[in-house]
C-alpha cells in the first residue's frame, strides 16, 4: 500500500510513527520527499496541504482529512471532486472537546471569572448561583464531535438540548431540526456551543437577531468553526450583558489579530484553537479502518 503524507503545519513525525506502529509493510513517503519524483500515492493523508499534491498525484482512491474540519482541504482548487473524502469522525478529539466544554460550563456557570475579580481585590464573596443542571445546554450542529459531547452530557445528568439540519438518529437528548427551529432551540439555551462546521450556509449563522433570541445572561462556547459567529454582533451582546460570557477557541480569521477587540473583553475568554487535538493513534486507527472498507469493497463513510 502507498501512502502519501502531507500535514505540514503539524508534526508529522507523529502520523509517520503511527502509521509505521500499525501498518509496517506500506510505502509511506512525505510529499515533500516525493514532489519532484514520478512516485504515486494510492491513499493521501493530509491536513492543509499544497494545493500542488493534487496536480501530481493522480492515482489516488481517497483523501483523508486529519481532522473534522474540511473547510480548509476544500478551499484548494485542484482538490479533486471524482475522489472519495473522508473526514476524521470522532478519533478520541471527542472527550477533548468534551472537557473543554465542561471547562466553559464550570468558568461561567459556577462564575470563576467573578472570583478571579473578586481575588484581585482581596475580596471574600461568595455568590449565589443556580447548579449547572437547572440550565439547559444547547448543542448547535450534531456531527459526531457534537453528537457525542451532547450524550455525554446528558448522561452526566444534565439538560441537552441539540440542533442540526436535519435529524440525527440514536441520541439520547432532545433535537430540534431545521432552520425554522433555530430561532425556537436559540431561546432555551443558557449555554449554547457551536460546533457547526464552516460552510456557506453556516456563515454568519450566529448573527445579531439569532444571537438575540438567547436568554439574557447565556455563555457561548465556540468550538466548531469561528465564520459561525457574527464576532462584532457577538462582542455586542457581550459588552451590552445580554450575553454573560464567551469562551471562544475559534475565530473567522485565524490566529486571531492583535489588534482583534475580544482579547480585551472582560468576559471573553480566548483559547488558540487547541480544544480538540487530533489524536495521532486515533487517527490514524480510524483511517486505516477505512482503507480496509475501501480494499474490501465496503467504503462507505464518505462525507
Ligand atoms: C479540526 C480542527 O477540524 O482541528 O479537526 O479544527
Amino acid at each position: 500500500m502507498r501512502i502519501i503524507l502531507s500535514s505540514p503545519l503539524t508534526d508529522q513525525g507523529l502520523y509517520l510513527e503511527a502509521l509505521h506502529k500499525f501498518c509496517p509493510y506500506a510505502d509511506i513517503r512525505l510529499w515533500n520527499d516525493v514532489k519532484e519524483s514520478d512516485w504515486q500515492a494510492e491513499y493521501a493523508l493530509v491536513w492543509k496541504p499544497e494545493n500542488q499534491l493534487f496536480l501530481h498525484q493522480k492515482e489516488l482512491k481517497a483523501i483523508f482529512n486529519l481532522g473534522a474540519g474540511i473547510d480548509a482541504l476544500e478551499k484548494l482548487p485542484d482538490l479533486p471532486g471524482d475522489i472519495p473524502l473522508y473526514k476524521l469522525r470522532d478519533a478520541g478529539m471527542g472527550q477533548w472537546m468534551l472537557e473543554y466544554v465542561m471547562y466553559g460550563l464550570v468558568h461561567f456557570g459556577r462564575h470563576f471569572d467573578h472570583y478571579r475579580h473578586h481575588q484581585q481585590r482581596q475580596s471574600w464573596h461568595p455568590e449565589y448561583t443556580h447548579s449547572l443542571q437547572q440550565r439547559r445546554i444547547g448543542i448547535l450542529g450534531l456531527g459526531p464531535l457534537g453528537a457525542f459531547v451532547g450524550q455525554q452530557l446528558s448522561q452526566l445528568g444534565y439538560s441537552v438540548i441539540g440542533w442540526s439540519r436535519s435529524e440525527k438518529e440514536g441520541l439520547s437528548f432532545e433535537q430540534l431540526n431545521g432552520y425554522e427551529h433555530l430561532d425556537g432551540f436559540l431561546s432555551r439555551c443558557h449555554f449554547l456551543v457551536n460546533l457547526l462546521p464552516a460552510k456557506e450556509e453556516t456563515y454568519h449563522l450566529l448573527n445579531e437577531q439569532r444571537l438575540m433570541r438567547l436568554p439574557r445572561g447565556a455563555v457561548v462556547i465556540s468550538v466548531g468553526r469561528g465564520s459561525v459567529l457574527d464576532e462584532h454582533a457577538l462582542l455586542v451582546q457581550l459588552q451590552t450583558r445580554h450575553l454573560r460570557g464567551a469562551l471562544l477557541d475559534v475565530f473567522e480569521h485565524e490566529p486571531l489579530s492583535k489588534e482583534h477587540p475580544f482579547w480585551k473583553q472582560d468576559n471573553i475568554v480566548i483559547t488558540p484553537h487547541m480544544a480538540a487535538p487530533t489524536q495521532h493513534e486515533e487517527a490514524v486507527r480510524q483511517i486505516l479502518g477505512d482503507i480496509l472498507d475501501i480494499e474490501l469493497g465496503s467504503g462507505h463513510n464518505l462525507i
